[in-house]
């Protein structure tokens, strides 16, 4: 059977949605199958033109009776265009909110060609955009317009079913680490530069927003640095950033916190801390613990939403509420005394994260999806 055409959409910017998207379609491309990206600018994990990848960028024309660019309707045409030169099989939208509608206007406009549409549900577009007002029957619409949805948890696809009364059909797909990416350190001089007293380090990585409760990493690290020697990495941006750096000062801890910024890198620098922090108030998956678990870092994540399907609380990391920040340092403390006790757990992350969760294996359950539909 010929492999399929597909185009693919999602945010190009930092987050776990356009990760997902882009190393699927890198997957995808590398197995055999041509993948075009349709995005407003070019996708940050895409960082290379590999056989089978073609790039699209959105055009967002500029007039003066708009108050912003209707980038939906540019998104829409730009599929449009892209199906017809390519003659393009599917398009897999990353995100519903607003790729599914724009997958669906392209659709109408292909008629009578049915371009077959996949939305991926990650999250927030369920829990937090999805459910305003303002987007709620729109999200339903385009879940149920959709020919397949999958949803990266099994705890996403029953909030969606709860909160929309849909999509009892949706398929849960994992997201998923390339394993010769994210792996353990090779080369301990960047640890050093980081930790140069040979302290224990923590890291916490995100886009900074409300949701990932980042106050409570700082709160945790307080409690641990009065009895350990450690230090603690802050990668990412965002809205939070400033409370966070008022906190870091405002408790005295300048010295032992280390500002990164955006990092397009992760994998270079994520194997070289000791505990991965991520109390978020709710995280349908938590793309980044499975990525600190590859890499041999112990995670401790929020409880809330579906870590649980991917860690076993004690064994290959913690889950812990995201409000409890002495029940997240009770737990972190112990494994950063005891290298042994932290090694086995970091070693069932690594084991675990890799056999369940590996790259090839999730990309085949997508390719089986993509031949049912077509
Ligand atoms: O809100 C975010 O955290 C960003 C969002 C995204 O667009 O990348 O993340 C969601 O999708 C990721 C990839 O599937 C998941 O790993 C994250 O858990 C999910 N975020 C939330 O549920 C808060």
């Amino acid at each position: 059977m010929r492999m399929p055409i597909i185009g693919i959409t999602c945010y190009p910017d930092q987050g776990g949605s356009g990760v997902v998207a882009t190393e699927l379609g890198l997957h995808l491309a590398r197995h055999g199958c041509e993948v075009h990206f349709i995005t407003s600018s070019l996708p940050f994990r895409l960082r290379s033109y590999g056989k089978n990848i073609f790039f699209h960028k959105v055009e967002m024309p500029e007039y003066p009776v708009f108050r912003s660019s209707p980038y939906t309707l540019s998104l829409a045409t730009a599929m449009h265009d892209v199906a017809l030169t390519n003659k393009l099989d599917l398009l897999h939208v990353h995100y519903a909110i607003p790729h599914t509608a724009a997958a669906f206007l392209a659709q109408e406009m292909l008629q009578p060609t049915k371009l077959k549409i996949i939305t991926t549900l990650h999250g927030t577009d369920i829990t937090l955009v999805g459910k305003e007002p303002s987007f709620f029957p729109m999200t339903r619409f385009l879940i149920n317009k959709s020919d397949a949805v999958t949803a990266v948890s099994s705890f996403l696809k029953e909030e969606t079913r709860q909160v929309f009364g849909v999509g009892d059909n949706i398929q849960v797909i994992p997201n998923f680490v390339d394993s010769r990416v994210f792996k353990p350190l090779a080369d301990s001089s960047l640890r050093e530069r980081f930790a140069p007293g040979g302290e224990k380090l923590l890291m916490h990585a995100s886009n900074f927003r409300k949701v990932k409760n980042v106050p409570a990493v700082v709160e945790v690290f307080d409690v641990l640095q009065k009895k350990h020697s450690i230090r603690l990495l802050l990668v990412g941006d965002g809205p939070e950033m400033p409370l966070i750096r008022k906190m870091v000062s405002e408790r005295g801890l300048d010295h032992l916190v280390d500002f990164l910024g955006q990092e397009d890198h992760l994998e270079n620098i994520l194997p070289v801390t000791d505990v991965l922090l991520l109390p978020s108030l709710h995280e349908s998956f938590g793309l980044v613990a499975l990525e600190a678990m590859a890499c041999g870092v112990v995670p401790m994540i929020t409880s809330v939403g579906g870590a649980s399907e991917f860690i076993n609380d004690g064994h290959n990391g913690f889950l812990r509420d995201p409000h409890d920040v002495q029940g997240m340092a009770d737990a972190i403390g112990p494994i950063l005394e005891n290298d042994e006790h932290r090694q086995i757990i970091a070693d069932d992350a690594r084991q675990d994260a890799t056999m369940d969760f590996g790259a090839s294996c999730v990309m085949r359950q997508y390719l089986k999806l993509y031949e049912s539909l077509l």
